[in-house]
C-alpha cells in the first residue's frame, strides 16, 4: 500500500505522486461516493489517496478526508457535479473586466463558495495590458469594492508578465488553485509563473468575447520556488449548493460584519425593518452589486441552485 497526491485526473486514470517524487498511474475499482452529492469524478486533483500496486494496474482503495474542495455542475442540465480540486490552501479567482467579461454575480458566487469552504481567496485582474479607458474605470471600481471588504486584489498581465512576482510570492509554499471563466488567461498565467510547462492556451472568440474551454481537466503542477499550482477548466457559473439560506450572509463578509446591528438577530436583510445591511447599502457602505448577488442567492429556486 502506498500513499500519494493526485496531480491529474482524466476521469478513468489518475496520476498519483508519492512522497519520493515518483509518478504512478492509478485506476479505481468499484465506487467511491461522496455523501449527498452526485459527482462525475469521485477523486480529484489534490486528493490524498492510498493505492495498491498490482501487476496490471495500480488501484486506489482509499481517499483521505478532504479539508475542502471546489465543485461545479457538470453541465447545465445534469444534476451531477464535478469536483474541480480538493485540499486547496489558496484560491485565485482570475477576473477580466473585458475579453471576456466577468460579472460581479459570478465573482460574488465564487467568493461565497470559497468562504463556505474556508478557502482563502484573492482576486487577480488579468489582461490589464489590453484595457481601454472604460475598462480601466470598471477595474478601479471593482477593486475598490473588493478591497474594502478585505479581499486582496492584484492587477496583472499574463501576457507582459506585469506583477507576476507579487503573485509568485503569494503562492510560495502553498497548494494554489486558479479559477475563472474560460478565456481569462489561467493557463497563460501558469505558463508565465512556471516556465517549461507549455500549457495549451486558447483564442478568445471575438464574436462572443469568451473562451472555448481550452483546458478540459484540472491538473496540478509543482512550482520551482515551492508549492503547487492547479490549472482548471473555465467555469461558466457557480452553484450555491452546500450553502443554506439561513447562513448565506456568513459568506458575504461585509454583510455578516454589519448584521449584528440589525434589529432582529435572525434578520435576513431582505424585508425586515431597521435592517443595518439595507441601510448600509443605501448610504453606499455596502456595494449594490454585492447586495444584488446576495439577494439572488437568497431567492433562487432550490432546483436551480447550480448556475
Ligand atoms: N492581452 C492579453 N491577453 C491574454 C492575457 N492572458 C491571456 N491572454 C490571452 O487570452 C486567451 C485565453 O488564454 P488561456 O490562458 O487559454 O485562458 P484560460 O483561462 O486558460 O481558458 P480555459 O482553459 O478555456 O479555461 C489567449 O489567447 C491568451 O493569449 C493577458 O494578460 N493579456
Ligand atoms: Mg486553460
Ligand atoms: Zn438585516
Amino acid at each position: 500500500m502506498k500513499e500519494g497526491l493526485v496531480i491529474k485526473s482524466t476521469g478513468s486514470w489518475y496520476t498519483v505522486k508519492t512522497s519520493d517524487g515518483t509518478i504512478h498511474d492509478c485506476r479505481i475499482k468499484g465506487r467511491f461516493r461522496m455523501e449527498g452529492i452526485r459527482t462525475t469524478n469521485p477523486i480529484s486533483v489534490g486528493d490524498i489517496v492510498e493505492f495498491n500496486e498490482d501487476k496490471d494496474a495500480n488501484v486506489i482503495v482509499k481517499i483521505k478526508d478532504r479539508k475542502n474542495y471546489i465543485i461545479r455542475k457538470s453541465t447545465n442540465l445534469s444534476k451531477s457535479s464535478q469536483i474541480i480540486a480538493a485540499n486547496i490552501d489558496h484560491a485565485f479567482l482570475i477576473v477580466t473586466v473585458n475579453y471576456p467579461l466577468t460579472t460581479t454575480t459570478f465573482i460574488d458566487r465564487f467568493l461565497a463558495a470559497a468562504e463556505a469552504y474556508n478557502i482563502p481567496v484573492n482576486l487577480v485582474f488579468n489582461k490589464v495590458d489590453r484595457y481601454k479607458e472604460n475598462d480601466k474605470a470598471q477595474l478601479k471600481e471593482l477593486k475598490s469594492i473588493y478591497q474594502n471588504i478585505g479581499y486582496k486584489c492584484f492587477e496583472v498581465s499574463a501576457m507582459t508578465g506585469f506583477n507576476m512576482d507579487i503573485l509568485k510570492s503569494e503562492m510560495k509554499g502553498k497548494i494554489n488553485l486558479l479559477s475563472g471563466h474560460s478565456g481569462v488567461g489561467k493557463s497563460t498565467l501558469i505558463n508565465h509563473i512556471q516556465p517549461g510547462l507549455e500549457l495549451k492556451t486558447g483564442e478568445i472568440s471575438e464574436s462572443h468575447s469568451s473562451g472555448k474551454h481550452t483546458t478540459t481537466f484540472s491538473e496540478m503542477f509543482e512550482l520551482d520556488f515551492g508549492g503547487y499550482i492547479i490549472d482548471t477548466p473555465g467555469i461558466r457559473g457557480f452553484g450555491t449548493f452546500n450553502m443554506e439560506k439561513e447562513e448565506m450572509s456568513h459568506f458575504f463578509l461585509e454583510i455578516f460584519k454589519i448584521s449584528n446591528s440589525c434589529q432582529f438577530n435572525n434578520c435576513t436583510h431582505m424585508h425586515e425593518p431597521k435592517c443595518a445591511v439595507k441601510e448600509a447599502v443605501e448610504i453606499g457602505d455596502i456595494a449594490e452589486s454585492r447586495y444584488d448577488s446576495y439577494w439572488g442567492m437568497m431567492t433562487e429556486d432550490e432546483e436551480l441552485k447550480y448556475r
